[in-house]
């Protein structure tokens, strides 16, 4: 079965300049900005351009170019946003899929959160 993409996706209409962002870096396949309802200090969410709904989707289907692009972005985001292990006190990252994913928005995004302590890693169901 083949992956089924929302080009009407809250973050597909960023991408095409049809509402606007708060940009933090923009590369040839990839856009980091701010999310809009922040959960820490730092919560920047990181998206690539292409049409991928979900990270086992991007890691399946998209190109090398693609893949080291992103996977160097969500780096750049870390070092600018000072939370990398060399400059500051760490960060977590995010990528929710699905329904038990709890995703919101069906368009890859991985969300980088620093800037506090940010306690366990999951709530106890
Ligand atoms: P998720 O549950 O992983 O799909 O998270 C989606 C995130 O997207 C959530 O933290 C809020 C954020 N978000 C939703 N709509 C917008 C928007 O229009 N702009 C921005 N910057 N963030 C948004």
């Amino acid at each position: 079965m083949s992956y089924a993409y929302d080009d009407q996706n809250i973050f597909a209409k960023i991408l095409r300049g049809e509402i606007p962002n708060t940009t933090v870096l923009e590369t040839e396949h990839s856009l980091a900005f701010r999310d809009l309802y922040p959960q820490a200090p730092t919560h920047v969410l990181v998206i690539p351009k292409g049409a991928y709904v979900s990270y086992d989707h991007f890691a399946t289907e998209a190109s090398e170019a693609e893949i080291v692009d992103y996977t160097r972005a969500i780096a750049e985001v870390c070092r600018l946003e000072g939370v990398t292990l060399t400059a500051g006190e760490g960060f977590r990252m995010i990528s929710n899929a699905g329904s038990h994913g709890v995703q919101e928005v069906p368009h890859l995004h991985v969300h980088i959160l620093g800037g506090r302590p940010l306690g366990r890693m999951l709530a106890k169901a």
